[in-house]
């Protein structure tokens, strides 16, 4: 039997902060796994040293399924972001060794190719429209086809997507949360402008994205989509939070803007109604956050019964271990829709080289076995843990937001 023989969580913060979970096998092989949650790194660390790993010890590498159906039913405590973010990373690893073993791609494992390259987006973003459009303009020179524009507004200090680094994202950027103010008002009030702008500038040729990062409520977003529709955006993201799927009946029943939501959900139950309904037209959801491409495949099973197709959350504090299994489910599954792509900096890619790599606005998930990703244990001793939060959000009156 290939025998789960040791387990490590290596903490490590290139550039920012990730936790990977390295899975040996008492025949050599072993796997990787992420277990990155931006803001609440240590909560998933301890999750796996103190409540997985003593369970893994001795299990059957092979038993993909039962070791997820072990860790998600046999806590009794399901679901939330700690659990699944664990689970996800025990699951990762468990398919890289099983890819290994086989000596294939993980693709090659979920039913091989059924596209040639994955369509990615990054994220145009400035403090001015004039600055986000020559942003898009990068983009666009560098070969992407589809790209997420954000823009500062004016009368508030800061904005959200708004960085000062243009190719990574890092919005957890302090020791404690710095605190942001925010004006729907305002912000409804500048985004069309920054679309026509755009539009007016480079056409309807490249795909335009949108995250609103769960500022507005159900009847707001519905105005803004209507808005946006001259844009012909390719999503509109997070419009709203969705703690309430319900809201996004609302939403749908204003605007024909595609809408898209996912990248903080963890099963498939967090999106059910908004699937089955057909409320969306993205799931965001990711192999981290949404408990390993085993779980996943099942959330894109379902939503392909329902038309909506992924759109893989790929932030930059998404590690290139997430990348490249994300990558691995991209280019197989059916209802791929798109992959979001935010670089990493050049020592966390020292840390983690991997086989994907883009190209002319695409990624290729490379043909190493298991999902391509590997660590460098030794350059990650480099790097030691930086407590590092996301900001939080107000309104001008004091009352928190979301962020
Ligand atoms: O950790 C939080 C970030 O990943 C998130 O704010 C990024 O909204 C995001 C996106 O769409 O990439
Ligand atoms: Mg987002």
């Amino acid at each position: 039997m290939l025998e789960i023989k040791e387990a490590k969580v290596i903490v490590t913060c290139p550039g920012r902060n990730f936790v990977t979970l390295k899975l040996m096998t008492n025949e050599g092989v072993y796997g990787i796994g992420d277990a990155t949650l931006n803001g609440r790194e240590l909560a998933v660390a301890t999750y796996l040293n103190d409540h997985i790993i003593p369970c893994l010890i001795g299990r059957d590498a092979h038993q993909i399924e039962d070791t997820w159906q072990y860790l998600y039913r046999g806590s009794y405590w399901r679901k939330g972001p700690v659990t699944m973010t664990a689970i996800a990373a025990v699951d990762m690893a468990l398919w890289d060794i099983k890819g290994k073993v086989a000596n294939l791609p993980l693709y090659q494992l979920f039913g091989g190719k059924s596209r040639d390259r994955v369509m990615v987006y990054g994220h145009a973003n400035g403090r001015t429209i004039e600055e986000t459009t020559e942003q898009v303009g990068t983009y666009l020179d560098l070969g992407y086809h589809a790209i997420r524009a954000q823009t500062g507004i004016p009368g508030l200090s800061s904005t959200y997507g708004v960085s000062k680094d243009k190719l990574f994202y890092e919005p957890a950027d302090s020791s404690l949360p710095t605190e942001n103010i925010w004006s729907t008002e305002k912000y409804l009030d500048h985004i069309p402008h920054l679309f026509q702008r755009l539009r007016d500038q480079y056409g309807f040729d490249v795909h335009l994205l949108h995250d609103v990062h769960h500022r507005l409520t159900p009847i707001e977003a519905g105005r803004l989509g209507k808005l946006l529709e001259p844009y012909r955006l390719f999503w509109l993201e997070d419009a709203v939070s969705a703690d309430n799927q319900e809201s996004f009946r609302l939403i749908r029943q204003h605007t024909v803007t595609p809408l898209a939501v996912g990248e903080i959900f963890n099963t498939l139950w967090d999106c059910q109604h908004l699937i089955q309904e057909q409320l969306i037209d993205y799931i965001r959801a990711t192999v981290v956050h949404a408990g390993g491409l085993t779980h996943l495949r099942r959330i894109a099973d379902f939503a392909a019964l329902y038309n909506v197709r992924t759109g893989c959350h790929g932030a930059t504090d998404l590690s290139p271990v997430c990348m490249g299994a994300a990558l691995n489910f991209d280019i197989a599954i059916p209802n791929f829709g798109i992959q979001e792509y935010m670089r990493h900096l050049p020592e966390t890619e020292e840390v983690f080289p991997h086989a994907y790599h883009f190209e002319k606005g695409f990624l290729y998930p490379g043909d190493s076995p298991g999902h391509g990703v590997d660590i460098d244990e030794e350059k990650a001793k480099q790097y030691p843990y930086q407590r590092a939060y996301l900001p939080v959000n107000r309104l001008a009156d004091g009352s928190m937001h979301n962020w």
